[in-house]
């Protein structure tokens, strides 16, 4: 969905994961129903990179991405639109850090800082991991909006292990009246 009102719309940046099955149709199709909500446009989406798994590590490799979405809806919103998605998409909770369909993360939405239960901006670990860096850092360079949070990400790469772990699978998954897709 285009969202016209620019003016009411906060940029938000979500982190995408998937380890089971065709997991780039599930990417693609996470975006298709993100960007099918009438209060959410998928702006701009970086390469899917296909990264060795982190944490609970006998589980198969997953692919991840980033995307920057526009949207009119709030924090907590946006939040449950995305759990509703991952269930769709049969996403299941049976081990912690283990294999999932998708994994959707909210990692920052312009001026929300919140600390709740089920909610914490920006993500607590989003600038720890090269699986969430990397990708993030294909969209935030170009986008001179987001200068904040594109110098925080610039210096969070410097303190990890570079692309280790991580190799291209696509440049392009997302096709649908996107700005750009982190080129
Ligand atoms: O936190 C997201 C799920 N996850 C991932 C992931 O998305 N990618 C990689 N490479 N390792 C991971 N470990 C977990 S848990």
């Amino acid at each position: 969905m285009t969202i016209h009102s620019t003016s009411e719309a906060s940029e938000a940046y979500i982190a995408l994961g998937a380890n089971l099955g065709d997991r780039e149709g599930t990417l693609k199709e996470a975006l298709i129903r993100l960007d099918d909500h009438e209060e959410i446009e998928v702006a701009a989406c970086s390469k899917v990179y296909e990264t060795e798994p982190v944490g609970y590590l006998d589980q198969p490799q997953f692919l991840n991405m980033a995307a920057m979405l526009r949207t009119t809806l709030v924090p907590q919103e946006l939040l449950q639109v995305m759990l509703a998605i991952e269930t769709g998409l049969g996403r299941t909770r049976d081990i912690r850090y283990g294999p999932r369909t998708v994994d959707l993360d909210l990692l920052w939405m312009e001026g929300q800082v919140l600390d709740t239960p089920d909610l914490t901006l920006p993500h607590p670990r989003m600038m720890e991991r090269a699986f969430v860096l990397i990708p993030l850092n294909d969209i935030v360079k170009h986008n001179e909006g987001s200068s904040g949070l594109r110098q925080r990400v610039a210096a969070a790469l410097q303190d990890i292990d570079g692309e280790e772990g991580m190799r291209l699978w696509t440049s392009n998954v997302w096709e649908r009246g996107s700005e750009h897709s982190g080129s």
